[in-house]
């Protein structure tokens, strides 16, 4: 299922690196699609593996605020 997460805080490249690497440790996601200017989190994911509460649990862990 697709799902698309507002998240504060991302201004570089660095950061969209962080967030998708967070993200991509998660088996069941297969696709994340990141737009820094517009603070979007697209992601892809298969909701039998993995709940969307786990991977705002990541991103949080990166430190970005979820709104
Ligand atoms: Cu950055």
């Amino acid at each position: 299922m697709k799902e698309i997460l507002k998240v504060e805080g991302m201004t570089c490249s660095c950061c969209v690196g962080k967030v998708e690497k967070s993200i991509d440790q998660l088996d069941g996601v297969s696709s994340i699609k990141i737009d820094v200017d517009k603070e979007e989190v697209k992601v892809d994911f298969n909701k039998d593996k993995v709940t969307l509460g786990q991977i705002k649990k990541k991103i949080e862990e990166e430190g970005y605020k979820i709104v």
